[in-house]
Order: structure tokens, then sequence, then C-alpha cells
């Protein structure tokens, strides 16, 4: 996907305001998140080749949370089974609108339906595919069980669900040492320490990450069979949990 350079952050800016998906997120977005999430692109590569072996004839393959529709667009790609069909979802319109333009211009005709609804609110059926990628952390905490519970309820038997999250440690040193490595990772792609203190200032309050521990329990408390971290870059994991 074409993306601007992001430098929504690199100026002073005298007050920060919490972040939003809006227009000028949008432009950016592609190029915000492959800079700011190690492994971003292993994910959705993996999300395709997943996909494309946990997808059942006549179910349905869901993208929550789609942003452009990066996951989206890796499991049509990767789909051969017959009449499966993919629902996309993102509350943020100027976000949906961009994933219409970008899955239009791929795939015209294919049988992928882009909502813009809140992901708490859908009803979700029939899914052998339940993709959550990097969007469960910006849903209220007292919201996250009842979410997972309808995801759960909405799989068919052997179903499968991604989640990624960016993750909280309860050791100190751990925290530190892997927010540290983040910020090096986001220098290396080029961010300047202004942008980066300026963009978690943003996202404070915003995106409320947990641990791993937290989310394995609330897991399985929604009744999946397992729930395994499948891939890992310092903060960053993405699951596997199993109805
Ligand atoms: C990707 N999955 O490229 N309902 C619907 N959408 C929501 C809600 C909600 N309640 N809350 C947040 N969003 C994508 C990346 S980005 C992750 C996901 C990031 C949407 C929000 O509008 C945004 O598009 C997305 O969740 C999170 O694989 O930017 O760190």
């Amino acid at each position: 996907m074409q993306s601007a350079k992001d430098s929504l952050y690199a100026s002073p800016l005298g007050q920060i305001s919490a972040f939003t998906f809006d227009e000028t997120v949008v432009k950016v977005f592609p190029d915000m998140i492959q800079r700011s999430v190690p492994g971003y692109s292993t994910i959705i590569s993996a999300i395709g080749l997943l996909a494309a072996r946990f997808a059942t004839e006549n179910s349905v393959c869901y993208d929550l949370g789609c942003s452009l529709g990066a996951a989206t667009l890796a499991m049509r790609q990767h789909i051969t089974t017959r009449n499966c069909r993919i629902v996309a979802v993102d509350c943020s319109s100027a976000m949906i609108e961009q994933c219409r333009r970008n899955l239009s211009v791929a795939f015209d005709g294919a049988d992928i339906e882009v909502l813009c609804a809140d992901i708490r609110d859908i009803a979700i059926s029939n899914a052998s595919v339940v993709v959550v990628n990097f969007t469960l952390q910006f849903i209220p905490l007292a919201d996250r069980q009842a979410f997972l519970a309808t995801i759960y309820r909405g799989l068919l038997p052997g179903g499968i669900l991604i989640l990624s999250e960016k993750l909280a440690f309860d050791d100190a040193r751990q925290q530190t040492l892997q927010n540290d490595m983040h910020h090096l990772f986001k220098k290396a792609q080029g961010y300047s320490e202004l942008e980066i203190s300026q963009k978690r200032s943003a996202l404070e309050n915003v995106l409320i990450p947990e641990t791993l521990a937290a989310h394995q329990q609330r897991l399985k408390a929604a009744g999946f069979a397992s729930a395994e971290v499948w891939f890992q870059y310092f903060n960053f994991a993405s699951m596997i949990a199993l109805k």
C-alpha cells in the first residue's frame, strides 16, 4: 500500500491531543504502523497463511479494527476455499473510506464486506477466522471480556482467533527494557526523540496494553481451548486462540 511519510509528530506541538484515527492519520497510516510496530509486515503475511489454513467453505472471516484493510488483503490473497466471505470492520469513517478504495483496486467484486461500525456492536456468526490485529488495545478494559466472548460464540468449532497486541510486563525491569527497545526500534526506523515522545503522550490513556497473562486468562474465560503466542518482537506479540 502506498503511503505518505509519517511526520505528524515531527514538529513541537504546544498541546498534544489524544490520538484519533482521523484523515491526517489515514494519509500516513501504512508508513506509521510499519515503522512503529515491530514485526507488523511479518504478522500481516502470517495472517494470510493462517487464514488459508483455517478458512472453511461457506464461512466468514472477520477483520475487526481493519484500518486500511491490510489483513483483509492478505486473507483474500491466500484463501482458496470457495464461498468464504470476508467482513472488515472499523469505526473510523476516514479509515473505512480509504479501506474501501484500497480493496476495490485490489479485489473488485471479490466477496468482501466493509463496515463502518464499532466492533463491540456487530454480530459475529459462522466465523472460521477472526483477526483482531492491534485493536483490542484501544477497547476500554471493561469491555474486553464481553467482546472476546462474542467472538468465541461466533466462531465455528475449530475456528481461530488471531489476536495481536502491544504488551505490558509485571516485572519493572522487563517493562523498562522492552519499552526502551521499542524506543530504539522507532529511532532505527527514522523517528526523532521528539516524534517518539509526542506520539507516546498522544497514545497515553488511548492505547492500554496488558500483560500476556491477562490476555491468556481472558481468552480462557471466554471459552477458548488454548491460546499461544506464535510471534513476539519486543513488546508486540501475536497470539493464536483456538476454539
Ligand atoms: C492492521 N488491524 O493494519 N470499533 C471499531 N474499530 C475500532 C475500535 C472500535 N471500538 N476501536 C479502535 N478501532 C489493522 C491495524 S489499528 C492499530 C489496527 C494501531 C480501530 C481504529 O479506528 C483503527 O483503525 C484500528 O482500530 C487500530 O492490521 O494503529 O496501532
